[in-house]
């Protein structure tokens, strides 16, 4: 499994799914591959971090239900605070991520996708779902993301084929049968990519977006199973964005460290494109 050495731009004209190519565009446009993970509990520090942060990243990835509702006073504003992540993903050119993590059979997940307190479908461009349910998981996905405004042009799914966790089962084997049930008929347009920690199989006509969280430059780990690697070890081995959490969010200055990691990592992406 070789990573692509192609550039980002050159991958953007040609990826088989819609918002694939929207994100390999805004990576190209804005020189970032980097995907910073909201791990705050507070909904006006997430906001705040989003609107010093918005420039240098590409995706922003967030655990909305690890937010105490004690930060909310009613639905409306769970409602408001989604409309203001759209905002300023419009505003700084990056794209939204909730790492929900489906992991039941299709018709449940249909209905933890689409409704719910917080209808992760109508605002975030990209979710991502476990593998081990079967591919029903994402034919269940699907029919909610077709029915959103813009429907796949504006929704994507990814796959967990590799945790970075000590002692995760996602690894070899069942990675690459993830990625074998990425090429069904019901991920077509729909599946643009992969959690993993580095180059997945690819064929003739497939362009899979890797994306890497444990990933840190200053820790190895954590006292919980998480392990870190850093942006370029990921990079050169294949992944095409780096996820990185308290290395920004819990830094004295989440700004500098935010243009930290997005240029190692933008680095050692033009290694690896040989550029
Ligand atoms: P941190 O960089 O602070 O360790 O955060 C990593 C983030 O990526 C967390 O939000 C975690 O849920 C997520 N994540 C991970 O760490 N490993 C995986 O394999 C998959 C993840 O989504």
């Amino acid at each position: 499994m070789s990573p692509s050495t192609d550039t980002y731009a050159q991958r953007a004209s040609t990826h088989p799914t819609p918002l694939g190519r929207k994100l390999l565009t805004i990576m190209s446009r804005k020189k970032t591959n980097l995907c910073v993970s909201l791990d705050t509990p507070s909904p006006v520090e997430i906001l705040s971090l989003l609107a010093d942060i918005g420039p240098y990243i590409c995706l922003a990835k967030t655990h909305i239900d690890a937010i105490p509702f004690t930060a909310f006073s009613s639905f409306e504003d769970v409602h408001q605070f989604t409309a203001s992540l759209e905002a300023l993903a419009k505003e700084h050119d990056f794209l939204l991520f909730e790492d929900r993590k489906f992991a039941d059979i299709g018709n449940t997940v249909k209905a933890q996708y689409g409704s719910g307190i917080y209808k992760i479908a109508d605002w975030s461009h990209i979710t991502n779902a476990h593998s081990v349910p079967g591919d029903g998981i994402i034919a269940g996905l699907r029919e909610v993301a077709e029915g959103v405004e813009g429907g796949l042009e504006n929704r994507g799914l990814l796959l967990l084929a590799e945790m970075s966790s000590k002692g995760t089962l996602a690894k070899g084997a069942y990675r690459d049968t993830t990625v074998e049930m990425a090429r069904g008929e019901k991920a077509k347009g729909w599946v643009m990519g992969f959690i993993a920690q580095g180059a997945v199989e690819t064929r003739e006509g497939e362009d899979w977006i890797v994306m890497t969280p444990g990933v840190n430059l200053g820790v190895k780990g954590d006292a919980l199973g998480q392990q870190y690697n850093t942006p370029e070890k990921v990079v050169l081995g294949g992944s095409d964005i780096i996820i990185v959490g308290r290395g920004i969010v819990a830094a004295a200055d989440p700004v500098k460290e935010a243009v930290r990691y997005r240029d190692a990592g933008w680095k050692a992406y033009q290694k690896r494109a040989g550029r």
